[in-house]
């Protein structure tokens, strides 16, 4: 919002320049004038001249219309697509595709070393050995293989399927080509390769079996890599991977539910999980069954809506590294974990990370939250959200 008004005051700025560029350089004979701003109107004579660009506005209006007839206005041609070239390189593809033995799930001409020239890239389905999908990039006859780890169970995936994409995903200024594979049930396998000048280098690999996908989670601009791993029960635990300039590194693990169907029955099957389950109901905006993981005497302690006031500008919470650290008895056990809390302060997303610990009961209905400990590690705006 604040853009708009900015570049508008400097264009006005820009345009006021002008004016006084205009009125500045005035013609031989008129520096009485200049001593005496106030004498502007007794520069008209000056009209009698009517070759000076000099002069005032009515001047300029009149030298346009005698711009007219300048047959600047011919429409240049626009760029064409060079038909014989593309059509040579296309044939010099499908002969070296040919030549390879190899027949593409898909192609894609485009720019993959951001050399401003297009590439081929394709997916194809590897004829011999076992079931695997292949990459390639073709450039200028030069064919580059698009190669997972070696030591990697699946490479870039089973299934004759081609899903790709080509952007700049970490913001380093050059592109990306993105790989998707697909395994067994449920294996999601993502490959991203970059240019380095003289080769295609894998740059990371992700795999998970319960989806990999790119989400702007942290609230920095640049998307993160969010791997799933199916867990206990309904619940998928995400691990968060962020580029750090020269990797993906693991900076953050959470929860989700791996089916989206409602209602979601709360595993309060151990200390561990009836945490999880408090942090999932809220982080959905299900108080009333976060409200009900609380214990007896936390309830009588604090009633709904005077606890629930305390989640009024919340957005969104995240559980990460849950972990059960005591156990007193059968009955009860102490819980930590860090929570990053999400809330909405008059607009903004400011994000808090509170460590925590739990204090927990065991029930007739299962472990339920008694008391808490909370540390706030940090907080800091999240620009980027969504
Ligand atoms: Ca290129
Ligand atoms: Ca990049
Ligand atoms: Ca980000």
């Amino acid at each position: 919002m604040t853009r708009g008004p900015r570049w508008a005051a400097v264009g006005t700025a820009f345009v006021l320049v002008l004016a006084m560029g205009i009125g500045c350089s005035a013609p031989p004979g008129t520096d009485r004038a200049l001593d005496h701003p106030t004498a502007v109107p007794t520069r008209q004579p000056v009209q009698t001249s009517p070759a000076s660009p000099t002069a005032g506005p009515t001047q300029v209006a009149t030298l346009v219309p005698s711009r007219t007839p300048v047959p600047t206005a011919t429409p240049a041609a626009i760029p064409t697509v060079d038909r014989d070239a593309v059509s040579s390189a296309i044939a010099a593809g499908r002969d070296q595709i040919a030549a390879a033995g190899v027949q593409p799930l898909c192609l894609r001409w485009d720019d993959t070393d951001g050399d401003g020239e297009p590439e081929w890239l394709g997916v194809y389905a590897r004829p011999e050995g076992p079931r695997r999908i292949g990459a390639f990039v073709i450039d200028n006859g030069n064919w580059h293989d698009l190669a997972p780890l070696q030591q990697g169970k699946y490479g870039l995936g089973e299934h004759a399927v081609c899903t790709i994409g080509l952007r700049d995903v970490n913001l380093d200024g050059r592109p990306e080509i993105l790989i998707w594979g697909h395994a067994g049930d449920s294996i999601v396998l993502l490959h991203l390769f970059g240019w380095d000048g003289s080769a295609y280098v894998l740059i990371a690999s992700f795999e998970g079996n319960a989806g990999v996908r790119l989400e702007e989670r942290d609230g920095v601009l640049g998307e993160e890599v969010v791997v799933g791993h199916r867990a206990a029960n309904d619940l998928v635990w995400e691990v968060v991977y962020t580029w750090d300039g020269a990797t993906y590194g693991w900076t953050w693990d959470r929860h989700a539910w791996f089916y989206l169907g409602r209602p979601h029955a709360s595993d309060t099957s151990s200390p561990e999980r009836a945490v999880i389950s408090f942090y999932q109901a809220v982080d959905e905006r299900d108080l009333p069954g976060a409200y009900r993981l609380l214990t007896d005497a936390a309830r009588s302690a604090q009633p709904y809506e005077a606890w629930a006031v305390g989640f009024a500008t919340t957005v969104g919470v995240e559980a990460s590294a849950v972990r059960e650290t005591a156990r007193d008895g059968s009955d009860s056990a102490v819980v930590s974990a860090q929570v990053l809390a999400r809330d909405n302060a008059e607009g903004r997303i400011i994000a808090t990370l509170w460590d925590v610990v739990w204090s927990t009961v065991r029930t007739a209905d299962g472990w339920r939250l008694d008391s808490s400990a909370v540390v706030r590690l940090s907080q800091r705006e999240l620009e980027y959200y969504r």
